[in-house]
């Protein structure tokens, strides 16, 4: 019986099984992946079938279940403790970052829904003032947090992508797809984190998904 597993669901639409992938990925990759095809609108059968929350990222690992992204990647710190940066200051900082995605940004998260698979930029005309400022404090988080704790590194904490990163990697996707413009600093950023190699196999994976997964609902959005 294989009792260390990761539930996800379809990685081109599921921005919060990429969080609790990368997290469990960075710190514990023996752990198996179950991926459960979504099937839209919080109605997958199968996912309320073995996760507590009816959601996923969902994680047994070890005796322990874990559901909700920002406790798999705490949960993941406890193995690999430099997920979170090691300074004590650095460290409240990456909490509070890593918290304030976890809770907030739904403007951007409801306007821009994630899909790996699709040129977006069409659909980025007019955002109201909801996702305008929504864009514009994770641009501020970003290049406030490359500016002091980012060092020569690419990351938000210097050279180790951490949680901090992982919460925002979905983020980072949708802003490219949706041509959103950032500063220059946080534009950067955006690259960094696209070009990280586990971000770029979950794109991968998710390019190698079958056809059939595709839901009408995120793919032919008006
Ligand atoms: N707050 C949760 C959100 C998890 C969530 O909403 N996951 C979505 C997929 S991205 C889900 O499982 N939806 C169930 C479904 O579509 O059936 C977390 O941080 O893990």
């Amino acid at each position: 019986m294989v009792s260390d597993r990761l539930f996800i669901g379809t990685k081109r639409y599921s921005s919060w099984s990429m969080r609790g992938w990368l997290c469990v990925k960075l710190a514990a990759p023996d752990v198996q992946d179950v991926l459960i095809p979504l099937a839209g609108g919080g109605n997958t059968a199968a996912i309320k079938d073995v996760s507590p929350t009816g959601k996923v990222p969902y994680l047994e690992h070890q005796g322990a279940v874990i559901w909700e992204s920002l406790a798999i990647a705490d949960y993941c710190a406890e193995l690999v403790p430099a997920l979170w940066p090691q300074d004590r200051v650095a460290r409240a900082h990456a909490r509070s970052i890593a918290a304030e995605m976890h809770a907030g940004f739904r403007g951007v998260r409801v306007a821009m829904p994630m899909n790996l698979g699709r040129d977006n930029r069409p659909l980025a005309q007019g955002y109201d003032a909801e996702v305008a400022d929504d864009i514009a404090r994770i641009d501020a988080i970003w290049s406030q947090t490359r500016a002091r704790f980012g060092g020569d590194g690419p990351y938000l904490f210097d050279a180790d992508f951490g949680i901090a990163d992982a919460m925002f990697a979905p983020v980072v996707a949708r802003f490219l797809s949706y041509g959103v413009v950032l500063s220059p600093v946080a534009a950067a950023y955006a690259q960094a984190v696209r070009g990280h190699g586990l971000v770029d196999q979950w794109y991968r994976e998710a390019a190698a998904e079958p056809e059939s997964w595709q839901l009408e609902r995120y793919e032919n959005v008006p």
